[in-house]
């Protein structure tokens, strides 16, 4: 069962995989014309992200170029990533979403 080196000589132990389903970070990228105030709101209403939180998340995306803004199951963070590129592309701004594996 894996968990002998056989009938005699030393034991050994092999530890049982738990199954985690993998994660993926849905990220903001940055771009020069997407107004500020709409990025917040984005974070807001498609993450959940309180004001606070939303400002500070979109500088860092306004400065460093990108930020992972959540991290999420296959489904939910393809949910996710469409919902806010439709949302931009409605709005016609240029915000791009995308998702990665952690
Ligand atoms: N750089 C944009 C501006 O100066 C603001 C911005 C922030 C755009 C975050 C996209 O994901 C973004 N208006």
């Amino acid at each position: 069962d894996g968990n002998g080196a056989g009938e005699t000589g030393v034991a050994t132990k092999t530890k049982p995989k738990t199954q985690r389903p993998p994660l993926y970070k849905v990220l903001l990228l940055n771009d020069d014309y997407t107004p500020m105030e709409f990025v917040v709101h984005v974070l807001e209403r498609f993450f959940g992200i309180n004001h606070a939180q939303a400002v500070e998340i979109m500088l860092t995306v306004h400065k460093k170029g990108v930020a992972v803004v959540g991290v999420f199951s296959f489904e939910i963070a393809e949910t996710k990533v469409t919902q806010v590129m439709d949302y931009a592309r409605r709005n016609q701004h240029p915000l791009q979403c995308t998702m990665e594996k952690e």
